[in-house]
């Protein structure tokens, strides 16, 4: 079986592990990452959700934290420090950055971001093939209005500094309009035996992929039956802030609001199935009502094994749906 998955990080990166146990090794995982995070620093190109999932199914992700490596350690942070260098409310630890640098000095000599992935990911060995979104460059950036007036900020600088403690007013993935998408993304859609969207972000991380010219359309157009599973469990995010980036975007923070957002495939939208958490069963009659297939099961991705249960129920919603 070909399955085609749209992720962010680490809701993402997390499904996928499970995912990958519940299957056979015959069967084939395509990961169609967000790139809208990437972010520039030190004259390093960063890519924090391609990273999360190589990581975490590579077996190098610090499993506490999410992001970042296992056993990490920070004395380049420490020297950039002793240098006034920032930003400090962004942490590259010591390992993190060798990938970093891996992959800017590959993009300097002239190699897309794709085939960079791919020469990353020979060392981790994932067990999924992982394409980026897009070859070229797509910024997330949001619109707040702090104590420094109105502007825009970069995603990470709304997420990880700012704590996406003020209003998100507009969110804008900049460049995304001219952008590509990247070699193999739009055939593993078009080619899949089934399309997943996994639980994560809606807006930063799903959206933004989907606002790449041609991947919308193609996961739309699609053969096989598109299921996803609601990173909002009990009317709220699981972990991190996904509220404040769905009221930029006016949906309400629920599972069925977020069903309701991608749409029904029957009515030009992307889901033709949607698994919620039993803790918001109620909501299963209102998404069905919207024309998409509905279960009630656990979501939460307590271990591999409760997170394989998970991908077995996209499975089996996929096969009475498709
Ligand atoms: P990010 O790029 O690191 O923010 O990760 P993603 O965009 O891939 O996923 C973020 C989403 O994962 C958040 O909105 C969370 O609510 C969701 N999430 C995290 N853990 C769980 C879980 O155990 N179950 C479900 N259903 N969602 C989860
Ligand atoms: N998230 C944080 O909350 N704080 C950090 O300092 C941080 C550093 C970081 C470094 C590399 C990386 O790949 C990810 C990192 N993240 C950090 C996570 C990440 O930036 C965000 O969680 C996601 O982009 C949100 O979608
Ligand atoms: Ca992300």
């Amino acid at each position: 079986m070909r399955i085609t998955a749209l992720a962010g990080g680490i809701g993402g990166a997390r499904f996928l592990r499970g995912l990958r146990a519940a299957l056979t090794p015959e069967d084939r995982i395509t990961v169609i990452g967000n790139t809208g995070d990437d972010i520039h620093l030190y004259g390093l190109k960063v890519c924090p959700d391609l990273d999360t999932v190589m990581y975490t199914l590579g077996g190098g992700i610090h499993e506490e934290q999410g992001w970042g490596r296992t056993d990490e350690t920070w004395s380049v942070k420490e020297e950039m420090k002793a240098y006034g260098v920032g930003p400090e409310w962004f942490g590259l630890g010591d390992r993190d950055f060798a990938t970093h640098i891996v992959r800017t000095q590959m993009l300097a000599a002239g190699y897309p971001l794709s085939a960079v992935t791919e020469a990353l990911c020979d060392r981790w060995q994932p067990g999924v093939r992982l394409l980026p979104m897009s070859d070229d460059r797509v910024e997330t950036h949001v619109r707040i209005t702090d104590a420094d007036g109105p502007r825009v900020v970069h995603f990470q600088e709304y997420w990880v500094r700012l704590h996406a403690a003020v209003e998100a007013e507009a969110i804008v993935a900049v460049g995304a309009e001219s952008a590509k998408p990247a070699p193999g993304v739009l055939e593993a859609i078009a080619e899949a035996d089934l399309v997943l969207l996994p639980p994560s972000n809606p807006v930063v991380s799903i959206g933004t992929i989907l606002t790449v010219p041609g991947i919308r359309e193609a996961v739309a157009a699609a053969t096989a039956p598109v299921v996803g599973l609601s990173p909002i469990v009990g009317g709220a995010p699981v972990r991190g802030m996904a509220d404040k980036v769905l009221a930029a975007v006016g949906v309400e923070t629920s599972a069925a609001a977020v069903a309701r957002h991608y749409g029904a495939r029957r009515d030009g939208g992307l889901l033709d199935g949607w698994l919620v958490d039993t803790s918001d069963a109620a909501a299963v009659d209102e998404v069905a009502t919207a024309g998409i297939a509905c279960r009630a099961v656990p979501l939460l991705m307590s271990s591999v094994e409760a997170t394989a249960e998970m991908a077995r129920a996209a499975l089996a919603l996929a096969a009475e749906v498709g």
